[in-house]
């Protein structure tokens, strides 16, 4: 093929390049990999999907000879995208993992958003861009949602001082857009289609949905409830217009997933035509298979990322870490949830919580956080505390949702997947007292979810607390309402959301 047609791309081996790779060759594009500090030199156009750690990302770059290469190629001008990670490492540094040293080719530092004033920290979602300068290859971006997700951001230096120079030699430069002018104005609230996925009992994969967890059929044969395939479902939902696309293998905790191909497959598969973040959880922990192999749970990790997951979610492993945190009230590093972090980011972690409802008289009953109900309990009760389950909502534990969010933000999780095992599949709404609990007790993103039968259960899950994203399934696998439907009503209510 001519060189014209090819793109040189540089994947050091972290995180989901696979999103990349699919877009570049949807455009009609053939990939020449990098492999050696030479490919770099000889490419004509080169793309850098940074993802990932900084700190991780550059001591790859320097054992490989490739960032004197990079330093190299751009100092020759030659076209360059950094996408992410791959534009902050041109940086002299970063405060991610460090400070770390980076490859110091634009003046300026990498830093931590503030989460004061509200703000969530990671960055997550679908937002709108600020175009301020004319450049080319952003045009007409701005009246669009493009979706972030990142806890840092390159700071220039010299910033003002550029664009005075800037204008002064090219005065015909003209700011194309007007902060707030296009349709997209700032971050828009998610709704995120969720496929509860396991093997039936033929062994085929398929979509499952459960009423309070509980996924087999109220027949004689009790078989598992068959919602359709997970590739065709996750496709039919991107164009309908989901921000977001979870799988949740929700028998991870016993089948490991790693001997599960099928759901590799599934991402593989699913990320070829599915152009927005992909979710995937479910056995994410230390394994040791019937061969004696141990595996830990950055490999299973790592794996679900090369098969094209741009973030992991962790259920029972982390109700786990966090007990043992709250108990010694120390950050051992060792855990799943702070490994992953550390190598792929904060952004790329989240924790699924699966609480169940326990109603109390006084709030004093219990040594964990309660909240006043807006519907009495069974007795007249007027509080309830959120108990943690593991393995699929079968076994509880002491300890609440509201301690479990605080320790697993600690301990490096992005975001948190809220579930409530009360309301799942039952159509009646979120539940509004523990979502607006757990979203006011953290500063990470929280995506509410179970419960959603109708449109007005989203506008009030958002109206009422401060989630960013809410999750359904069972609403838009029967089909009672469309994902579009969703986002009109939301658009109706005044609330910001990616069309
Ligand atoms: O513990 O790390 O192996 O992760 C297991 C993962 O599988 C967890 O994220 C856990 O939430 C999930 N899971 C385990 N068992 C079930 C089950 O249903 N039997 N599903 C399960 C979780 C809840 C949501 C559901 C919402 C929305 N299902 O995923 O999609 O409740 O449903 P709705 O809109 O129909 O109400 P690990």
């Amino acid at each position: 093929s001519s060189s014209d047609s090819v793109v040189t791309l540089l994947d050091y081996g972290a995180g989901n390049v696979r999103s990349v790779r699919n877009a570049i060759k949807h455009l009609g594009f053939d990939i020449k990999d990098v492999q050696t500090p030479e490919d770099i030199l000889n490419a004509s156009r080169l793309i850098f999907p940074g993802v990932g750690a900084f700190g991780n990302a550059m001591d790859v770059l320097n054992k490989t000879g490739m960032a004197e290469a990079l330093c190299a190629y751009i100092e020759k001008d030659c076209p360059f995208l950094g996408i992410c990670l791959g534009l902050q490492l041109l940086f002299e540094s970063s405060e991610e993992n460090g400070p770390v040293k980076g490859l110091g080719l634009i003046p300026g530092t990498v830093g931590r958003f503030d989460s004061s004033n509200g703000f969530r920290v990671p960055h997550i979602g679908w937002n709108a861009l600020q175009i301020t300068k004319d450049s080319g290859i952003l045009d007409d971006v701005g009246k669009h949602h493009v979706y972030f997700v990142h806890s840092y951001r390159a700071m220039p230096s010299g910033d003002v001082g550029l664009s005075i120079l800037r204008r002064f030699l090219y005065p015909k430069v003209q700011i194309t857009k007007k902060p707030g002018d296009g349709k997209a104005s700032k971050l828009a609230q998610r709704v995120i289609a969720c496929l509860d996925v396991r093997a039936n009992d033929k062994g085929d994969l398929v979509v499952t949905k459960g009423d309070q967890y509980d996924v087999r059929e109220n027949t004689d044969e009790k078989e598992v409830r068959n919602l359709g395939k997970p590739v065709e479902l996750a496709r039919q939902y991107y164009i309908d217009g989901a921000d977001e696309v979870s799988f949740l293998n929700i028998t991870g905790f016993r089948d490991f997933p790693l001997g599960d191909l099928p759901m590799l497959q599934v991402l593989k598969y699913t990320s070829e035509n599915v152009f927005v973040p992909l979710t995937v959880g479910g056995g994410i922990r230390d394994f040791t298979d019937a061969n004696g192999r141990h595996y830990t749970s950055l490999e299973v990790a790592s794996e679900y990322f090369r098969s094209g997951a741009d973030k992991i979610s962790i259920g029972s492993d982390a109700v786990y870490a966090a007990e043992e945190y709250l108990r010694t009230g120390v950050k051992t590093g060792k855990t799943s949830l702070e490994q992953i972090s550390r190598v792929y980011g904060n952004q790329a972690v989240v924790v699924s919580i699966d609480p169940r409802r326990v109603y109390v008289k006084n709030p004093t009953d219990v040594q964990f956080k309660t909240v006043r109900v807006s519907n009495l309990g069974p007795n007249g009760e007027e509080y309830a505390w959120y108990q943690c389950t593991v393995n699929g909502g079968r076994e509880g534990r002491p300890i609440g949702a509201y301690e479990l969010a605080k320790a697993v933000e600690e301990l490096g999780a992005g975001e948190i997947l809220l579930n409530c095992i009360d309301c799942d599949g039952q159509g009646k709404g979120f539940d509004v007292d523990l979502v607006k609990l757990i979203s006011d007790a953290v500063s990470i993103p929280v995506i509410a979810s179970s419960g959603a039968g109708a449109p007005e259960h989203f506008s009030e899950v958002f109206a009422k607390t401060n989630a960013s994203a809410a999750l359904a399934a069972g609403i838009f696998h029967r089909k009672e309402v469309p994902i579009q439907t969703v986002k009109e009503h939301l658009v109706k209510e005044g609330i910001e959301v990616r069309i």
